[in-house]
Order: structure tokens, then C-alpha cells, then sequence
């Protein structure tokens, strides 16, 4: 599909905080023709300086955990306060189950609903850019339209949620209680990512066993060596079923924000972030332009001949295809 508004279209309609210019825009950015990947460019640096002024959220745990009901009701709670939220969902198995983001809009009904929420999943792993730019950068699109606060929900498997951590501001990991690290198929490191922890379902009979779980995870999050941001992290319990925590866990994110601005904590790891974008998409075009070189270069065909017949190691013929990469560079400078 061709893109049909021009630059200028998409910037005012995504300054006025215009919907549906900010949903066109989203699909430009995640389309992969090259007409319409250099217009996302030249969006994304039109709307720069309009951007970062949003608390960026990440929160993440299994499948089934309560994230979607959860954010539903924190994203409700914070609009209630005044804020608009909009809301990103990378799901990496969605692509093959078809269901869960369908499950995500069912459950998240209400808040789409809101004119002051934006809720979008993201778009499937085969983008170019990767899916991390690519959130980040419809991420910049909901800040440039007005959203102040952007939550971004991944599933706590895969890679995903380095990612989406890279991209926050404050990271929540939401655990269930009763269930081992191992059970919930929460590898190891994800602990020390998050600021903050949630245990969910903290109603019913379940009150009791969450409560314990909190006071284990709090003993246990004191034992790492204190994070980069000074702060240390909390853990809560609440419950999307009784509406219980919901305000204790946008006060902590509050908090984490106040903290973080005051040390200056929160500036240097934006800046850190930057160049963490930074680095993925200098990677990528390197990237490209190697794999173009090697599918089309002569030279590389005979060097994959001598590694077919076992003449040059696969480590000595990679070697001679960066030089004869060098060489290619060069000339064409
Ligand atoms: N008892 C209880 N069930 C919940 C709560 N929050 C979510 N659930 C249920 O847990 C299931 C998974 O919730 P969902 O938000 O889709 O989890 P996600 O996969 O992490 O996004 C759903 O059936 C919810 O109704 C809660 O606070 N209490
Ligand atoms: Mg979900």
C-alpha cells in the first residue's frame, strides 16, 4: 500500500494529536518499501524535538501472568489523573498463535474505548530495523501526538524484554505467587532488570501466598548490589479483580521518576538509550550493506568455492571477504 499523506500531513496531524494520522503514520513506519521507510525517516527527524517528554513504562512477565488486565486498569487509573497513555504490546508469539493480541484488545475494551488512550500492537519480528527500533520509534510518534505516558507490554520470554528495558524508563516485572523463578520462565537477569515488582492476582485465596511472595522477592531483590539508578526496587502486590494496588504501583513509578530526575539518573539513561538506538541501526546498515555485497561481489563466490572444497578454513575466508568488502568501500569513495 502506498503511502498517501505527505510530510507535512503527517507532522500536523500527529501535532494536533490526531488518531488517525498517528495510527498511518505507525503503518508507514512499519512498512518496508523503501519510498515509504525514507519518508518515516525524514517524520522521525521532523518530530524529534517533540519527543521524550513522556514517563515510558515496560512491564513484563509469562503469558497468563495479568498484564494486559493490569495495564487495562493502570492506564484507566492514570488517565483518571489527568495523563494520556498510550499503550504498545510486542508479543513475539503472535505472530504464530494469531490470538493473543486479539485476547490483548478483548481485555483491554475499556481503555480503547478512552479518547485519552492509544492502544497498538506492535508489529510482527519480520520488520526491518528490528522490532526494538521499530517500537521505539512508534514510541516517539505517541510522544510527538501528546501521549504522556507510554506503556509497553512484552511477554517475559525471548529477547524482547532486554529490548523493551532498553527503551523504558521504569521496567515492571509482574510475577505470579506460588509459582517457582523457574516455573514462570523467568530467566535469570530479568530480576535485576526491573525497578519495580508486582505480584498479581492478589485476591481470594491468593492473598495470602501473594503476600508471602512479596516478602521473598523483596529479601531476595536485597541481596543484588544496588542499580545504576540508586533506586531500589519495590515490590507490591495488587489484583486487576478487586481493583487492589493498582494507585500503589503508579505512586512507585512516580516515585522512581522523582528519584531518577533528581540524581540525574534519568537524563544520563536516556542518553544511554540514544546511543544504544543508535548502535542497533548503524549495525543493521553495515549489515545490509555486507550481505548485498556478499550475494552479489564475484570475488566471495570464489571464496565460497574454496570453503566448499575445503581449501581455505571458513574463518580465513571471512577474513578475505571484510577485505575485499574494504576494498569495494574504498573504491566507491
Ligand atoms: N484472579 C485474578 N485473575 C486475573 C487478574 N488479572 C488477570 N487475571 C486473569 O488472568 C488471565 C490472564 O490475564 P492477561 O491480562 O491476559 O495476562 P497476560 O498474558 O499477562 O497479558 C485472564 O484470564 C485474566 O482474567 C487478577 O487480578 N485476579
Ligand atoms: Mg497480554
Amino acid at each position: 500500500m502506498k503511502s498517501k499523506l505527505t510530510l507535512q500531513q503527517y507532522t500536523d496531524g500527529i501535532s494536533q494529536g490526531n488518531r488517525v494520522v498517528l495510527g498511518q503514520a505507525i503503518t508507514l513506519i512499519e512498512s518496508n518499501l523503501p519510498d515509504d521507510q525514507f519518508l518515516a525517516a525524514q517524520l522521525l527527524e521532523v518530530i524529534l524535538s517533540k519527543t521524550g517528554n513522556a514517563i515510558r513504562i515496560g512491564i513484563t512477565g509469562v503469558p497468563g501472568v495479568g498484564k494486559s488486565t493490569l495495564i487495562e486498569l493502570l492506564g484507566n487509573h492514570i488517565i483518571a489523573s489527568g495523563k494520556k497513555v498510550a499503550v504498545l504490546t510486542i508479543d513475539p508469539s503472535s505472530q504464530l498463535t494469531k490470538g493473543s493480541i486479539l485476547g490483548d484488545k478483548t481485555r483491554m475494551e475499556d481503555l480503547s474505548k478512552n479518547p485519552m488512550a492509544f492502544i497498538r500492537p506492535s508489529a510482527s519480528g519480520t520488520v526491518l530495523g528490528g522490532v526494538a527500533n521499530k517500537t521505539r520509534e512508534v514510541m516517539l510518534l505517541c510522544e510527538a501526538a501528546g501521549y504522556e505516558v507510554i506503556i509497553i507490554e512484552t511477554v517475559g520470554v525471548g529477547q524482547s524484554e532486554v529490548e523493551v528495558k532498553n527503551m523504558t524508563d521504569f521496567f515492571l516485572l509482574l510475577m505470579l505467587a506460588g509459582a517457582g523463578d523457574e516455573l514462570q520462565g523467568i530467566k535469570k537477569g530479568i530480576m535485576e532488570m526491573a525497578d519495580g515488582l508486582a505480584i498479581t492476582k492478589a485476591d481470594g485465596d491468593n492473598i495470602k501466598q501473594a503476600t508471602a511472595a512479596q516478602a521473598e522477592y523483596q529479601h531476595a531483590l536485597h541481596l543484588y548490589p544496588m542499580p545504576a539508578s540508586g533506586w531500589s526496587p519495590k515490590v507490591l502486590t495488587c489484583s486487576a479483580m478487586n481493583n487492589t494496588g493498582i494507585d500503589e504501583i503508579w505512586k512507585m513509578i512516580l516515585a522512581y521518576h522523582e528519584h531518577t530526575l533528581a540524581s540525574g539518573y534519568f537524563d544520563l539513561n536516556r542518553q544511554q538509550q540514544n546511543i544504544k538506538s543508535l548502535n542497533a541501526y548503524a549495525d543493521q546498515l553495515v549489515l545490509d550493506d555486507l550481505r548485498k555485497f556478499i550475494a552479489t561481489n564475484a570475488q566471495v563466490k570464489e571464496i565460497e568455492q574454496l570453503v566448499k572444497d575445503q581449501q581455505i578454513s571458513p574463518l580465513i575466508a571471512a577474513q578475505k571477504i571484510q577485505e575485499a568488502f574494504k576494498r569495494d568501500i574504498k573504491g566507491k569513495t
